[in-house]
């Protein structure tokens, strides 16, 4: 059902090498680039025309609108299951806790007397968030990029979400009522690749948007790649990832169930257990077999995001060997249970999250820990963070002197600009000087 990496014995690889040996999902975003470009084009040059014939090829269903009425909305809200309302709700507001303390503050820094740097943060214009439909109906991902949106203070926020036949060519309500209790009543059905091209170029329903986020398909992370530069874009999701990093003080069958809750999500997401226990692992492996079989979506997803070549039991000499694999790994999500495991999780470079100790499953922080669980996939973790208030901000430098702060680093800038072959720099500094009574840089 899962295979097994052995990486005992022999030293460790270092760095890319050690990468190398550590499973991982093909996931090829560049070639479904090819496929993409011409919707994205058509959605350029025929807009919201466009949208209704790709949602009726894509979704089977013929749009009247691609912006769904504000009525609908509500109606979603209103017949929303009061224990899942409650849950979201329970959901915004940790994670308003949580974000609302990434807000940044404008900093003023005296470089010297007369000369300050001001970094002020402002956000995006204009956000257009894309949540996914089919098999991913997930209310949760809508409050994972609106919460940090709305707390970073971006006035502008859409969503986009497929249509679905089976309620009439609109998204999922259970989708629509997250917009509802959000405050984001700015909705339209489109899926895929064509809800980053409509957001990106934008069409006669809907203003183009300065920033596309949030998790997708192979199309959607293509599409998003095909406008890195136009748009600003969070991160090309890709399939879901948990690594375990466990000692034989880890419960077997809570290991087992966390890389079962992450398979659930497709069948190339990746499930890694890290150990240095082969009595765990065995165990492990013995636990599957039953949860596996218990669980709903074992044919179609868990059953081959397990025996996938993204999933393995990786076994090592020991923890620091251990530590050496998950952050050579670089997981989305990373849980430590092993006897000490907060001072091992001090030691994590690379992860989009860590959950650390036995009450801390991925579960919790997929819902409502309070933390984002739009995170880098793929590695990328390595170089970068997952979504947070950060992601809807730019810092922006003031810059302001007076004259005799430009003075007294006027021969420096110009001494700069003579190494650097570029005197026009130099003269620009020059001209403000020329003439001056206490020589050439005087104030
Ligand atoms: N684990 C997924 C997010 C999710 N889980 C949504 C449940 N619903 C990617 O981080
Ligand atoms: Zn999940």
């Amino acid at each position: 059902m899962i295979s097994r990496i052995d990486l005992r014995g022999d030293a460790l690889p270092e760095g890319p090498a050690l990468r190398d040996l550590l499973p991982r999902a093909d996931f090829d975003v560049a070639a479904a680039l090819e496929k993409v470009r011409p919707i994205c084009e058509d959605v350029h040059h025929r807009g919201d025309a466009a949208l209704i014939d790709f949602a009726e090829r894509f979704d089977g269903v013929r749009l009247e609108s691609v912006r769904v009425p504000a009525r609908a909305l509500t109606d979603a809200l209103e017949r929303l299951d009061p224990a899942v309302r409650a849950a979201l709700e329970e959901s915004v507001r940790r994670a308003r806790l949580v974000h609302r303390a990434q807000r940044r503050e404008t900093h003023v820094t005296q470089v010297v007397p007369g000369g300050t740097v001001t970094e002020k943060w402002v956000p995006v214009d204009r956000v257009g968030l894309y949540a996914p439909g089919g098999r991913s109906v997930y209310p949760s991902s809508v409050i994972m990029n609106a919460v940090p949106a709305q707390e970073a203070g971006v006035e502008s926020i859409a969503l986009a979400s497929p249509p679905q036949k089976e309620f009439g060519g609109l998204p999922h309500p259970t989708i629509l009522a997250a917009c509802a209790l959000l405050g984001v009543d700015e909705v339209y059905a489109a899926g895929g690749a064509t809800a980053v091209a409509m957001f990106a170029y934008g069409t006669e329903s809907c203003p183009p948007a300065t920033m596309v986020t949030g998790p997708g398909n192979i199309w959607v992370a293509a599409a998003k790649r095909y406008f890195t530069g136009r748009i600003g874009i969070d991160a090309e999701a890709g399939p879901t990832e948990i690594a375990i990093l466990a000692d034989d003080t880890a419960d077997p069958v809570h290991v087992a169930s966390d890389l079962i809750s992450q398979a659930e999500h497709d069948p190339l997401a990746a499930a890694v257990l890290v150990t240095d226990s082969a009595t765990l692992a065995d165990a492990v492996e013995k636990e599957l077999a039953p949860q596996v079989a218990a669980s709903r979506h074992v044919e179609d997803r868990i059953a081959p995001a397990l025996a996938g070549r993204q999933s393995a039991i990786v076994l090592v000499d020991g923890l620091e060997e251990g530590l050496r694999v998950v952050n050579a790994y670089g997981a989305e999500h990373l849980e430590i249970q092993t006897a000490d495991a907060a001072a091992l999780a001090d030691r994590v470079r690379n992860a989009g999250a860590i959950f650390v100790g036995p009450w801390s499953p991925v579960s919790l922080g997929d819902y409502a820990a309070g933390s984002n669980h739009v995170l880098p996939t793929g590695g990328c973790a390595c170089h970068s963070s997952g979504l947070s208030v950060q992601s809807f901000l730019r810092g922006i430098h003031i810059v302001e002197y007076t004259k005799d702060a430009l003075a007294d680093v006027a021969h420096h800038v110009v001494t700069l600009a003579e190494a650097e072959d570029l005197p026009a720099h130099g003269a620009a500094i020059k001209v403000r000087f020329a003439g001056g009574e206490r020589g050439e840089y005087s104030a």
